[in-house]
């Protein structure tokens, strides 16, 4: 393939991988799956352009260009990412020293867009109409097509060693303590800390209309609306539990509808349809919840990824604004 149409495949690849990559945190529920293998093949379709950009690198580096350390950094991230997707979906290497092989492919994978920008714009690849030719787009279904091959045979080496790659969920994520919440990780999204909050004086917020009442612990904990859910975090693992608490849809009006948004004594807050079966949780597996898992009261939320599971609740908010208009991942 000529180093311009791989170049070009590239400026499609790299952008198209890291978004399917956050479309997997996105969707929850039964789409998360299809979601999961596009990300795969078009990760393993970078893969397969290896041997033919690694021609053009060798070329370039010969020219010492004033900017080759950004190409380098960026070269760095992608093959980084490479490597942290596969240790993560063969389950060879999850993750160590508390880190996530997830957490870092992720950081690879964000880090290596903004060299990317600077690479092309100093490499000046206008893209013409003639790279939309049948001929260009005839390669680029070809490469797709070698790269759900790669997919297809890894997952089936993968079962076939018995690798621990073979039991992940659909999501990618790998099962952790369930029915056991002690042995459960405890998570945060990026920076937040554990409150330290007296479980006895503490009241949680509903407000609906203009009325607003204050539950307690207690008051929730008698309620005893209980649900088994499978709390998928994006860091790659999950647990399944049994919750129990009250149902949101219980704490407001009768066919209440709309969105609600759940706020935590940390700030840390998500917005939430009344059409998800949200649950406030005070109990998991018969005993309260510990402060790490958000003691004295947490959202469950079946089916959606682990950052919507607001911790420390503190405030329920119900209105009718669209639930997807905030912002996509939460900023602390
Ligand atoms: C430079 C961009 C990226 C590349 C090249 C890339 C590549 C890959 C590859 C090759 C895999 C292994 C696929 C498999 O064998 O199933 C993978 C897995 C994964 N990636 Fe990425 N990725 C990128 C960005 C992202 C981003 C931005 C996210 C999330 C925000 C993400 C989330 C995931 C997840 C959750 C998996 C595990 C899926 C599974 O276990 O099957 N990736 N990635
Ligand atoms: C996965 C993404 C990519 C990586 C890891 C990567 C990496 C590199 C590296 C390490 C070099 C050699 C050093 C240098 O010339 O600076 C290079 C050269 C080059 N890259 Fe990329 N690149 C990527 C994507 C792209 C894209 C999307 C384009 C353009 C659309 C592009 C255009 C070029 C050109 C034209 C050269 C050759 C420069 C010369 O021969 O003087 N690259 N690339
Ligand atoms: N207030 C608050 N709630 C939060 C988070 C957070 O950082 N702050 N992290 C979320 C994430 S990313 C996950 S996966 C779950 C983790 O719950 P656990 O610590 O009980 O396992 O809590 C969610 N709720
Ligand atoms: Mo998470």
């Amino acid at each position: 393939m000529a180093g311009r149409a791989t170049n070009l495949a590239l400026l499609v690849l790299l952008p198209a991988a890291a978004a399917s990559g956050a479309a997997t945190f996105l969707v929850g529920g039964g789409t998360v799956g299809l979601v999961v293998i596009a990300h795969g093949v078009l990760g393993l379709t970078l893969l397969v352009l290896v041997p033919w950009k690694s021609i053009i690198v060798r070329r370039g580096l010969r020219r010492r260009r004033a900017d080759q350390l950004m190409s380098v950094i960026l070269a760095t991230g992608v093959v980084a990412a490479l490597a942290t997707g596969l240790a993560h979906s063969t389950g060879l290497l999850i993750g160590a020293a508390g880190v996530s092989a997830l957490q870092v492919h992720v950081a690879a994978a964000l880090l290596a867009l903004v060299p990317l920008l600077v690479h092309v714009r100093h490499r000046r690849a206008r893209v013409r109409r003639t790279d939309l030719s049948r001929r260009n787009l005839l390669r680029m279904g070809l490469l797709l097509g070698a790269g759900s091959a790669s997919y297809g045979a890894l997952e089936v080496i993968a079962a076939g060693l018995s690798l621990p790659g073979a039991r992940r969920r659909a999501s990618g994520s790998y099962e952790r303590s369930s029915g056991k919440p002690d042995g459960m990780p405890t998570t945060s999204w990026l920076l937040d800390e554990i409150p330290s909050i007296d479980s006895a004086s503490w009241r949680v917020s509903v407000r609906s209309g203009g009325v607003r009442r204050e539950w307690s612990v207690a008051e929730i904990r008698a309620v005893g609306e209980r649900t088994s859910a499978i709390l998928d975090c994006t860091g790659g693992w999950w647990s399944r539990q049994e919750w129990s608490g009250v149902r949101l849809s219980t704490l407001l009006p009768p066919g209440a509808t709309g969105s609600v948004e759940v706020t935590s004594a940390t700030g840390y807050r998500r917005r939430l349809p009344l059409t998800d079966d949200l649950l406030l949780a005070v109990d998991v597996s018969g005993t309260p919840l510990s402060p790490e898992h958000g003691a004295p009261a947490r959202l469950v939320v079946p089916g959606r990824r682990g950052y919507h599971w607001v911790k420390w609740v503190t405030r329920v908010e119900h209105d009718h604004r669209r639930w997807w208009v905030q912002v996509p991942f939460p900023l602390q």
